[in-house]
């Protein structure tokens, strides 16, 4: 997986035909493949659009695109190797001739991420930023993008790399002390390390305070719709989608399995769920689509309960509303277009929501309710610079290190021992970064890439 010696060669844009396709060869060999698979009287000119044919070689050559070439020699290119990017017109077929020409002129095919591999191997990114590649690509919420961006800047990097650097610092003097062992912490005092440890520590539980909101954004959150039938959640399914996605009747155990669909609240990506009637069913089918309800519901983050208000409340309505106490939930009282059968203090929810989603009137509250209650217990609105679950898990080990050193250094505790979680607080941010990252977690992380980046 890191050989970086050899030339490789992928499509950088998305299959499919499109105005402009992208080819992209990195490597020391780069510039003399290119060479040898176009047609161009000039030498390419670093940094410098050229136009060109590309021909097919073998038999009597023969130019099968115009295309614009670009060259970046290294070490300033994305990968930092020699770069050379061949813009022709998007068809796939001609884009996959392209690549086969460049595979027999010396190139290899590149595995998914290799491009950003070599970029973090040759030291461009470090492994924050290359993550932050594969989340820029991968976003579906401009907040998402927005982060995945912030990221690639270098903003997490830069905290991490503070935080290690005054951690190198205190390891450093404890050291010194070490030795000299008759004197006891001699280039830094007990009290003085315990504080110092202790600052470092608070720095970076200063990132992971924000760490669950960034991760909401990054990851998104799942939306159950429950209710029992007929009450209006299908019609509350498309209309936070904005699409008539799921069929609504007035036939009571319409849906019956689950529609699953992905919606922008307020920057969080939210897939919603809406679920069949929780009813007693008779048929089997239906029965199926209840008990799969039931366990989307059993993990979703947050519970949009939809209650009838123009039918009396029945036994389960109740028993809805108790299970889903506890959790993040919106309650949605539907139908208020219609003659009311009860009021709303019968099921005592202070912030139940009066809607009728046929006429609209209240309907615009849902969607800020959902946020609300996804989002009760952090703050959105800082820019959170964590997202990703391995650091955060990283981080929480560094914290957790530093805790149990800075407790050890004020009690005066030999210097060794404070090492000893020093070191371990060292690593979990090495990790983070990069510069420590034991090769099967680096693959993991690759392939999650696309070809080509
Ligand atoms: N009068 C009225 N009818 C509604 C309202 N919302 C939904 N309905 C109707 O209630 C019926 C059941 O809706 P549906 O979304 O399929 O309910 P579900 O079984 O919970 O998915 C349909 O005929 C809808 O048009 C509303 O606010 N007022
Ligand atoms: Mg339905």
């Amino acid at each position: 997986m890191f050989a970086t010696d050899d030339t490789i060669v992928a499509i950088a844009t998305p299959p499919g035909r499109g105005a402009i396709g992208v080819v992209r060869l990195s490597g020391t060999d780069a510039a003399r493949v290119a060479t040898a698979i176009l047609d161009r009287r000039r030498p390419l000119e670093p940094r410098h659009a050229s136009l060109a044919h590309v021909v097919r070689r073998g038999g009597a050559p023969r130019a099968i695109d115009t295309v614009v070439v670009t060259w970046f020699p290294t070490p300033a290119s994305y990968t930092g190797d020699d770069v050379v990017e061949i813009s022709a017109h998007g068809s796939p077929v001609l884009l996959a001739e392209i690549v086969d020409a460049a595979v027999a002129a010396g190139a290899r095919r590149a595995r998914p991420g290799e491009f950003t591999l070599r970029a973090f191997l040759n030291g461009r990114v470090d492994l924050v930023q290359a993550e932050a590649v594969a989340d820029l690509i991968d976003a579906v919420t401009p907040a998402q993008a927005r982060q995945a961006f912030d990221q690639l800047e270098g903003t997490l990097t830069r905290a991490i790399v503070a935080i290690g650097d005054a951690l190198f610092d205190v390891i450093a003097r404890l050291e010194a002390s070490v030795d000299f062992p008759d004197e006891g912490y001699h280039f830094v005092g007990a009290r003085e390390a315990a504080e110092t440890i202790e600052g470092i520590s608070r720095r970076v539980d200063d990132l992971l305070a924000h760490a669950a909101a960034g991760r909401l954004i990054r990851e998104g959150a799942h939306g159950v719709i429950v209710g029992r039938a007929n009450t209006g959640k299908s019609t509350l399914f498309n209309r936070l989608l904005g699409t008539e996605r799921a069929i609504v009747t007035a036939h009571a155990g319409t849906t019956r399995d689950l529609l699953t669909e992905r919606t922008d609240v307020f920057g969080v990506p939210v897939t919603l769920v809406d679920t069949a009637g929780l009813r007693a069913v008779v048929e089997d089918v239906e029965r199926e689509g209840v008990a799969r309800a039931r366990r989307a519901g059993a993990v979703a983050d947050v519970a949009i309960v939809v209650l009838d208000r123009s039918v009396p409340l029945e036994e389960s309505d109740r028993e809805l509303l108790e299970r889903t106490v506890s959790g993040p939930r919106v309650v949605v009282v539907n139908k208020c277009d219609l003659p009311a059968a009860w009021t709303r203090e019968a099921i005592g929810v202070d912030d139940a929501l009066d809607v009728s989603l046929v006429t609209g009137a209240g309907a615009d509250a849902i969607r800020p309710a959902i946020f609300r209650a996804l989002t009760a217990r952090e703050s959105l609105r800082e820019t959170s610079a964590l997202s990703n679950a391995r650091h955060i898990e990283r981080l929480h080990e560094a914290s957790e290190a530093l805790s149990v050193a800075a407790a050890r250094a004020a009690e005066s505790t030999p210097e060794e021992f404070v090492l000893v979680d020093l070191q371990r607080a060292r690593v979990a941010l090495e990790e983070v970064t990069g510069q420590r990252t034991p090769e099967d977690v680096l693959e993991h992380i690759f392939e999650r890439f696309c070809i080509g980046k």
